[in-house]
């Protein structure tokens, strides 16, 4: 039999990942209310979006969880003894890491970092490269969190830090946060860390400045999806005609990003095959981003097999970075 040529294969790769995608909108868009994984953010223009983000005066996750890590990185770093490795779920542009392994005083740690985007990972093998003195030895794994974590060495030497920062963990419900907390249990051995960065609740007023900011940098970032089903999935909505609501649900302790329909639309997106309408006001449901009180971070954590050891918050930011040991 012939054997596929590379170039063959990779595109019937890349049209396999399309239809799931396109089967994944049709699914969400069809729940009630209507929604979109967050995860879908996260292309090319929605990660640039998302790192300026970072850079806005009313979105201070990521300034508070590095300034955190360097203030605390040498604590945090007596958790290696020789030979440890620090795995990072999600490694954005590895600027997290580097600025805990510049503190934390292991030369020659390995280590592992874990994240879907190509680019999110040879930028944070750049910017680990760059701390030439530290002799870091990088091994990348393109991958959802689940397989990266199944995909560890099994013969590494003890402990194993795995980091899980920038309030990531806030996107997941409580169910599944619980759950994937478990998962990252699972991949570890008794005595090995989890560090964990968890934005705090805080009034609505700067909730609501994080996530619908006067620059409109979030606004762009929730729309660019719309964006994106337009050009990946052969969509027609009219960006003009929705707009970025964010809401903070005190009872549910989260704040929700939506896209609002401006008027009533009908909407088709060709490669799902799927059309509907929006009544006036009706909004996709784009993002939940929890936010915990610092004990509700230990009670989130310890069920699924941990040991809360240390807990350091930003109480300006309102921002907590957790190092828990695994029982
Ligand atoms: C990267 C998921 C932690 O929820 O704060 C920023 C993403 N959304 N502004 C968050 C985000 C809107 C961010 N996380």
């Amino acid at each position: 039999m012939k054997r596929p040529t590379p170039a063959a294969s990779l595109t019937l790769r890349n049209e396999t990942e399309r239809r799931e995608f396109a089967q994944d909108v049709r699914f969400y868009l069809q729940l009630n209310p209507r929604q979109l994984p967050s995860r879908f953010l996260y292309d090319t223009l929605g990660s640039a979006l998302f790192d300026a983000i970072c850079h806005l005066p009313w979105y201070r996750i990521t300034r508070s969880e590095l300034q955190l890590l360097r203030d605390h990185g040498a604590e945090i770093g007596h958790v290696f003894r020789q030979g440890g490795r620090v795995v990072e779920l999600g490694c954005g542009n590895g600027e997290k890491l580097a600025a805990l392994l510049m503190h934390a005083d292991v030369p020659g740690v390995r280590a592992h970092l874990i994240d879907l985007s190509e680019a999110a990972l040879g930028r944070s093998v750049q910017t680990l490269a760059a701390l030439q003195d530290l002799d870091i030895s990088v091994t990348t794994h393109q991958a959802t969190y689940e397989d990266g974590l199944l995909s560890l060495p099994a013969d590494d030497a003890p402990p194993t830090l795995l980091a899980f920062l920038g309030s990531n963990i806030g996107n997941f419900d409580p169910p599944g946060a619980a759950a994937f907390l478990r998962l990252m249990r699972a991949a570890l051995r008794p005595r090995d860390y989890l560090l964990l960065g968890a934005d705090l609740v805080k009034s609505e007023r700067d909730l609501l400045l994080a996530y619908d900011d006067p620059l409109g940098l979030t606004a762009a970032f929730d729309k660019n999806l719309l964006l994106r089903l337009n050009a990946e999935l052969n969509a027609n909505f009219h960006l003009d005609r929705f707009a970025h609501r964010a809401v903070w649900n005190r009872e549910a302790s989260r704040v929700e990003m939506h896209l609002a329909s401006l008027g009533a639309q009908e909407v088709f997106i060709e490669d799902a095959d799927f059309r509907f309408t929006l009544e006036d006001g009706e909004t996709i449901w784009t993002e939940s981003s929890y936010k915990y009180e610092p004990q509700a971070v230990r009670q989130l954590v310890e069920p699924a097999g941990f040991v809360q050891r240390h807990q350091w918050i930003d109480e300006r930011a309102r921002f907590a970075l957790t190092l828990f040991e695994a029982a």
